[in-house]
């Protein structure tokens, strides 16, 4: 197989033997970032469809996100990095009853690379405890994360939270998770919130939001 259809399967059949090796390979003519979003991406896609049309079971599921996890840590130190620091600081968490955190860990690397400080709680994050860590480091942005269709209602339930605490002016929301929509966020959250709510599909919009919303 060629090289990316082979990193490719990796993550499908969750093969760790010899990942280094290959990622090693791939980087002498692909950037670390490239190597995640044109290659390794492609495969958790097709482990979702896989999952989600039955051929495919949670363990399996499981341990392609492992090496998909391991991959990403073993390139990040290859990503580049702008010189800026401490352009602002976010607050990133997965939303209550939700796993699922390789997209948001992505989001974490890709603002900490761009000069931001990122505060990463980790999953399944009731909105007290973010609410919490926003004020403790000062927050300009909270971002959460969900892929859950039931994580999208926990959202809004997040934004009404803020609202009825009067911090919806203090800090903008940057959305973002597979069972989002654009058109949700934008129209049906945007009218809910009383402050600043935005929609990333990726990560590289993500930064773009908080170039445009800390700036
Ligand atoms: Co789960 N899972 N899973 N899963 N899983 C999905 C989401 C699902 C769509 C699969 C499917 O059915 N086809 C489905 C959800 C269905 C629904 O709600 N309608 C599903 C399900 C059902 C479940 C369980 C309920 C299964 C079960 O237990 N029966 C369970 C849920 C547990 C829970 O959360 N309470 C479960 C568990 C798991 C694993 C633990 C096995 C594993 C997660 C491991 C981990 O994350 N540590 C897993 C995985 C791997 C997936 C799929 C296959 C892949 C997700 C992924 O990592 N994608 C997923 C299928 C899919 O998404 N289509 C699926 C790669 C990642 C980079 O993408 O996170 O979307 P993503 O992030 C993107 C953008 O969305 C965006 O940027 C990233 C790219 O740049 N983004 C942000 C994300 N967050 C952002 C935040 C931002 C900005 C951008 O700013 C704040």
């Amino acid at each position: 197989l060629p090289l990316d259809e082979r990193l490719k399967r990796r993550i499908v059949d969750g093969e760790r033997n010899g990942l280094e090796a290959d990622l090693d390979e791939a980087l002498t003519t692909t950037p670390a970032l490239d190597i995640v979003n044109n290659i390794l991406l492609d495969g958790m896609k097709t482990v979702g469809e896989l999952f989600g049309s039955g051929q495919m079971q949670l363990p399996f599921v499981l341990q392609s996100a492992e090496v998909m996890k391991t991959a990403v840590a073993y390139l990040e130190p290859h990503m580049e990095k702008s010189g800026a620091d401490g352009k602002g600081t976010i607050v990133l968490a997965t939303v209550r009853g939700d796993v699922h955190d390789i997209g948001k860990n992505l989001v974490d690397i890709i603002l900490s690379n761009n000069g931001y400080n990122v505060v990463n709680m980790g999953i399944k994050q009731p909105v007290s405890a973010i609410l919490e860590a926003a004020e403790e480091h000062r927050a300009d942005v909270i971002g959460m994360s969900g892929l859950l269709v039931k994580s999208t209602v926990i959202m809004k339930e997040n934004l009404e939270e803020l609202n009825g605490r009067g911090l919806a002016a203090k800090y903008p929301v940057i959305l973002g998770g597979a069972a989002l929509t654009r058109a949700y966020v934008e129209q049906d959250l945007h009218e809910l919130y009383q402050g600043e709510v935005r929609y990333a599909r990726d990560a590289f919009e993500g930064l773009r939001l908080m170039d445009a919303l800390v700036a």
